[in-house]
């Protein structure tokens, strides 16, 4: 059974909860407290060199880190994961502007506002990562008009990936409802087979108001 190192109101964590209730794979958990320092512990770094969730040990001991890497690795064999090469490639083209694009602005927007973070940034910086958001989810909500989903017209772990933080964009103080196109996705993911619903707010982490080691 695979190990899955996670921090609850970690949606970059979410994203393989999230696969792996859809796989109907079990797994066990260690949960990382990551504010109180427990990612940068020599045990958890050569588990991930970044000292950050999520991360994987498999049966056989190897580890594997990266959420949208992670996601690639579990999906191999299933629904999830379109097999033709280039629709391979489509799906890391979304990956990696999940990776580059919406982790930078959405999903921290949605950390610094649930943690009472923001108001220790510079204004001009907070309204460079709204103004980035905003970008993101106009880029979506275009891309979305004429599909049903990011790569291709099936489900697969891109919309998985790119779900776990837009899907809670308005907890950072976005206007979802702007973005019609992305709404209407995020109900159709909502409604795949074994879709997950608990989410954690970073609340039930006293020390998430701490910056990160
Ligand atoms: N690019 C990484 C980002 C992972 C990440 O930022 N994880 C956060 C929680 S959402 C974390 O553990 N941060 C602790 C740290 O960076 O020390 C991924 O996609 O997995």
């Amino acid at each position: 059974m695979i190990t899955l190192y996670d921090y609850l109101p970690s949606q970059n964590a979410y994203k393989i909860r999230l696969l792996l209730a859809q796989l109907q794979q079990e797994y066990k958990t260690e949960l990382v407290s990551i504010f109180e320092g427990e990612g940068q512990r020599p045990e958890f770094l050569a588990i991930n060199p970044t000292g950050a969730v999520p991360a994987i040990r498999l049966e056989d001991g190897r580890v594997l880190a990266e959420s949208n890497a992670i996601l690639f690795y579990l999906a191999q064999g299933s629904q999830f994961l379109p097999q033709d090469s280039y629709e391979q490639a489509r799906l890391w083209q979304w990956l990696s502007f999940e990776g580059d694009y919406v982790q930078a602005t959405v999903a921290t927007i949605r950390h610094w506002t649930m943690t009472g973070k923001l108001a220790r940034r510079a204004e001009s910086l907070v309204s460079a990562k709204r103004a980035g958001s905003l970008k993101v989810l106009r880029i979506l909500d275009r891309e979305l008009a004429d599909r049903r989903f990011l790569v291709a017209d099936t489900y697969t772990i891109a919309d998985i990936s790119l779900f776990a933080y837009v899907h809670l964009a308005e907890e950072g103080g976005l206007p979802l409802p702007d973005f019609p196109h992305v709404l209407r996705w995020i109900e159709r993911v909502k409604s795949q087979d074994n879709y997950l619903g608990q989410v954690y707010p970073y609340s039930i982490d006293p020390y998430s108001i701490r910056e990160l080691p």
